[in-house]
This record gives structure tokens, C-alpha cells and sequence, in this order.
């Protein structure tokens, strides 16, 4: 385990915690008739994974999907390295449910944004993958709260949005795509305002460039 985060770190990456998986999580087989017996949960953060993925061949062919590209071809050998079989957040759809996994590691809360909140990390967690492994895995959870969101009570997110796209409702995703298209100067083309204002994890936002290149990615796959 201190191996795999040791070389996950030097790519950017981080070992998130891992869990023996159960039924309900619908973690998938490792191959047919093969259960897997653990899983480990890779993420990251834009300050610490950008360094690495813009000097990277796949951030300068020009081609589709450069983060999700380089994501698998680092991350891959890692995992086989340790005899055990990577899983994507990309993958799909339909989509293995990363943010469930999430919560089975710990140290999440489900914001009102429909993002996990993190309690070191807030809003600006990235999940990447997962790797599953043959042999059962104890858990490990080096964050074992239950996230910053339940005791927050003025829930500033909620109200930051200049056009109400998140509410009691949920995230309303094609009032948000409007008001980006509608208003190509707005500062939310840097970085969600609702995401921003999170007073949680302040030292690990997004930086204008990473937002950029996220919401660039997250607005052109709408269309
Ligand atoms: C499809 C998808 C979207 C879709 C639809 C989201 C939706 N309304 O369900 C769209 C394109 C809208 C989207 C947008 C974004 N997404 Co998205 N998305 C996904 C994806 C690929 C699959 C989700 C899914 O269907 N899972 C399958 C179900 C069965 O799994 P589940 O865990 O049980 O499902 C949960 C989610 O659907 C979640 N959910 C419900 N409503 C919303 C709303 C939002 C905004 C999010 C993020 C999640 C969410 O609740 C479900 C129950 O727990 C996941 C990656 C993944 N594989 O999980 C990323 C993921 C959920 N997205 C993520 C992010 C960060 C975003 C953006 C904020 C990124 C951005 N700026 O580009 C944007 C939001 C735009 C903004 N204003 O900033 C992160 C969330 C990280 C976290 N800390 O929780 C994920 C995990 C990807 C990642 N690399 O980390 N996303
Ligand atoms: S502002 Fe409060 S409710 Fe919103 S994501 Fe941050 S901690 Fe959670
Ligand atoms: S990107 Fe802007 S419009 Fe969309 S949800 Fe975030 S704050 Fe609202």
C-alpha cells in the first residue's frame, strides 16, 4: 500500500484509502466469474496532478480527452505492477460509481452541489480510479470523518450562483450550460462561483488555468 502511494504521488496522483467490497457497492469483476476482493481509490488534486499532465505528450497531440488519456496510461502500470486491475471514472457509460466508492473510503460528505466535499480537501477532490485487486483488502481510511457539509450550516455554495442553478432540486445542469453560453466573458468560465465558495479546502482550489481547462471540457462535451 505505501508503495502504490509512494508511486502514486510521484505522478501526481493520491492513494485515497481502499475497502473490501460488498455487494451494494457494485464494484465490477476483475475478470468474468473473478470477483474483486479490494479496491483501492486513486485521486487527486489539480495543484499536484497539473505540473505533471501539462508536460505531457498527450496535453500537446491536439487529440480529445488529454487528461483522461494520460490518466490511464500512468496510472496503468501501477496498478498491474501490483497484480491488479485499474478502473476509470471515464469508463462508461455507464459509469462505475466512483462517488459512492468515495464515500465507503471516508472523509466525504455529499455537498448540495452534487459534488463530495472533502475534509481536508472541499469541493476540489478529484476522483480518477480505482484499482481492484484479487485478494481481500482490509480497509484502509486515512480520513475517517464524514465531511464537512452536515455541520455547515449557512451552506454558502448554495447561494453563489448568479443564476440559481443549484437548489433544493438539485444541480440543474442545462440552466448552468446557458449561462455560460449566453455570457462567454462570466467568471464561471474559470471555475464554478458554487464550487468557490466553499470555505473548505481553501489552499487546494483550482487555480484559473486547471478551472479553465475543466470547465472547457466540462462546456464542449455538452454540445
Ligand atoms: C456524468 C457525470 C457528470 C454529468 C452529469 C452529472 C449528474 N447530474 O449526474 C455532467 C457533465 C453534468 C457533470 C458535470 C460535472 N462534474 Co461530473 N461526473 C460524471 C461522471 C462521469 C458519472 C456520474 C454517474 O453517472 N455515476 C454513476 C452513478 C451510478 O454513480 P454514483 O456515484 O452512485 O452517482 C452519483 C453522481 O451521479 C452524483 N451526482 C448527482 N448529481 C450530481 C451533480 C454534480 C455536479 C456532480 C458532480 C455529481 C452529481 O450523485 C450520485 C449518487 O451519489 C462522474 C465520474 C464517475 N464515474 O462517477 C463525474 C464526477 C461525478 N463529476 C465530477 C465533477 C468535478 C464535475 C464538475 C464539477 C467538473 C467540471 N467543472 O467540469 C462538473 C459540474 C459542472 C460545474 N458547474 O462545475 C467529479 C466529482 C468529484 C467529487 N469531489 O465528488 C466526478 C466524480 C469526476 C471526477 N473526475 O472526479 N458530471
Ligand atoms: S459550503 Fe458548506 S455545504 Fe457547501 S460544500 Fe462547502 S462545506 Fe459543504
Ligand atoms: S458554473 Fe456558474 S452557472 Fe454553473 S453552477 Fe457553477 S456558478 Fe452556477
Amino acid at each position: 500500500m505505501a508503495d502504490i502511494g509512494a508511486a502514486l504521488a510521484r505522478a501526481g496522483f493520491r492513494l485515497l484509502g481502499g475497502f473490501a467490497p460488498e455487494t451494494g457497492d457494485a464494484v465490477p469483476d476483475i475478470a468474468p466469474g473473478g470477483p474483486a476482493a479490494g479496491l483501492m481509490l486513486v485521486g487527486s488534486l489539480s495543484s499536484e496532478l497539473f505540473p505533471h499532465f501539462s508536460q505531457c505528450a498527450e496535453a500537446r497531440d491536439g487529440a480529445p480527452d488529454p487528461l483522461d488519456r494520460h490518466t490511464r496510461r500512468v496510472l496503468t502500470p501501477i496498478a498491474e505492477a501490483a497484480g491488479m486491475t485499474p478502473v476509470f471514472v471515464f469508463d462508461g457509460p455507464p459509469y462505475h460509481p466512483f462517488q459512492r466508492w468515495a464515500l465507503r473510503v471516508g472523509g466525504v460528505s455529499p455537498s448540495p452541489m452534487g459534488l463530495l466535499a472533502h475534509e481536508r480537501f472541499g469541493p476540489w477532490l478529484a476522483l480518477r480510479a480505482a484499482f481492484l485487486s484479487p485478494e481481500r483488502l482490509e480497509a484502509v481510511a486515512p480520513f475517517p470523518g464524514e465531511g464537512p457539509c452536515p455541520p455547515c450550516a449557512d451552506r454558502p455554495c448554495m447561494s453563489a450562483c448568479p443564476v440559481g442553478a443549484l437548489g433544493p432540486g438539485g444541480y440543474d445542469v442545462p440552466l448552468c450550460l446557458a449561462y455560460l453560453s449566453e455570457n462567454p466573458e462570466a467568471s464561471c468560465h474559470t471555475g464554478c462561483l458554487a464550487r468557490h465558495a466553499c470555505p473548505v479546502g481553501r489552499a487546494h482550489a483550482q487555480g484559473a488555468m486547471e478551472g479553465a481547462f475543466h470547465m472547457r471540457a466540462f462546456f464542449k462535451g455538452a454540445f
